[in-house]
């Protein structure tokens, strides 16, 4: 590491203690004042490089939060604070005891599989993560099963989505058709948002959409959380080719680590689920034309035509196409995006398509996790020079504006977004320092 990056590696490992809540790690300290699910899971790579308990720690307190039928939600709100919206009051989902923390009611992207893996490689000691993962190891099953069984009810070995927000690329223009068929309740939703009161509104969900969102949560609070229910119910069913992809990537990776703990017989499981799911996805989800994955709508039964190159960088990372689908891909996309000068890599949409905006939130935006899959992904199918510009923008692009949510990726308007002092901002920076 150069001196620059020692400096940079120092400001992460400073970001990361200060959102340190004593056992967990916030993803930011003025928007995102509880603990989420697949921030951890980055937050926890991260930490292995610099403290390894904590590390052990951060993915152990998610399992508090877990549900009977084996969902760990996105959000659990550790200890009270009115400074988010939507809070618990909101979620209304069923306490789980009188010492249990509050939770919201959906899940978001499984990383944590691909994560203690690449945990256990990474740390000298390797005798607490192989403690930790022979610990979870049972409730990471239960919480890929609720993916497979809850999440599938059709059988069809693809989980689906009841929410964007279960995305974690909450507004993508990939949502905007499913979500369309959401009611909006008329009610200004302005009065009770608190992110508006921290970040420009141009760079966040609008009104109509964020009532949208709460529209979803109320019906599932209705329901009470009845998954078949839901299924039935639920306007916004969507297969994401992301979660899949990550579910694979991390059912794969529980699969290697099983045999290597000598977990045989559910790492079987695992493989099995890695190896249907990826079949499905290439059958039901990649379009051979643009060498892309597309999210398929249940409601309407139809694939949804919106560019969705996150879900490439998912796919790649979790080995999902083969060698040709990839180097499509690669070729017709990446390619020509990393050769356009005006631009820092990678767009979460391309700068060509009619929903493209710089600056607001998933619709255009560079953000570090989506890179950090990309780079892998890269060089995995042999993509090494792309993955070192990849890592070298993003490397950048925190070095010039901070440890940001969200990037502008053009160069002449270079400039960070939402909330500074992101923690997988600074996390997947050290990973990415260590490459
Ligand atoms: C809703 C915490 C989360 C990330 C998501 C990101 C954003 C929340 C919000 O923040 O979503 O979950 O209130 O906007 O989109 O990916 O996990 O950092």
């Amino acid at each position: 590491m150069n001196a620059s990056d020692k400096e940079l590696f120092r400001e992460a490992e400073e970001v990361l203690r200060e959102n340190w809540r004593g056992g967990y790690t916030i993803p930011s300290p003025t928007l995102y004042p509880f603990q989420w699910l697949w921030d951890s899971g980055f937050i926890a790579l991260g930490l292995a490089y610099i403290d390894p308990e904590r590390a052990v720690g951060e993915i152990e307190s998610l399992f508090v939060g877990q549900w009977d039928n084996g969902m760990i939600p996105h959000i659990i709100f550790h200890r009270e604070n009115d400074a988010y919206y939507p809070g618990p009051g909101v979620w209304r989902t069923p306490p789980k005891g009188p010492d249990a923390p509050r939770t919201s009611g959906i899940s978001q992207p499984p990383v944590l599989g691909f994560i203690l893996e690449r945990i256990l490689d990474l740390v000298v000691d390797r005798e607490p993560v192989e403690v930790l993962i022979r610990k979870l190891y049972p409730r990471l099953a239960a919480f890929h099963r609720y993916w497979r069984r809850d999440r599938d009810p059709g059988g069809e070995d693809l989980c689906y989505l009841r929410h964007n927000w279960e995305s974690g690329l909450d507004n993508a223009p990939v949502w905007d058709h499913p979500l369309s068929q959401v009611p909006v309740t008329g009610e200004s939703l302005a009065p009770f948002r608190k992110d508006l009161a921290h970040v420009d509104p141009s760079q966040r969900p609008d009104d109509t959409e964020y009532q949208r969102y709460i529209w979803l949560v109320n019906l599932f609070a209705e329901y009470e959380y009845d998954e078949q229910k839901l299924f039935e119910r639920c306007p916004f069913r969507l297969q994401d080719p992301l979660t899949n992809a990550l579910l694979i990537a991390s059912d794969r990776a529980l699969h290697r680590l099983g045999e290597r703990l000598g977990l045989h017989e559910q790492a079987e499981t695992f493989r099995r689920w890695g190896e249907e799911g990826t079949r499905a996805m290439n059958q039901k989800l990649h379009d051979p034309g643009t060498g892309l994955y597309r999210a398929f709508d249940l409601q309407d039964q139809q694939p949804i035509a919106a560019p969705y190159l996150p879900a490439f960088a998912a796919a790649l990372f979790g080995g999902i196409p083969d060698q040709e689908a990839a180097d499509r891909f690669v070729q017709q996309t990446i390619i020509p995006l990393a050769r356009d000068d005006s631009l820092y890599l990678m767009p979460t949409v391309p700068p060509g398509s009619r929903s493209f905006s710089p600056r607001n939130y998933w619709r255009g935006p560079i953000w570090v996790n989506i890179n950090w899959l990309l780079y892998h992904g890269l060089q995995r199918y042999g993509y090494e020079e792309w993955a070192m510009r990849v890592r070298e923008d993003t490397i950048a692009l925190i070095t010039q504006y901070g440890f940001h949510e969200y990037f502008n990726p053009l160069r002449t308007r270079g400039k960070g977004y939402g909330t500074d002092r992101f923690s997988w901002s600074a996390a997947l920076a050290i990973d990415l320092l260590h490459q």
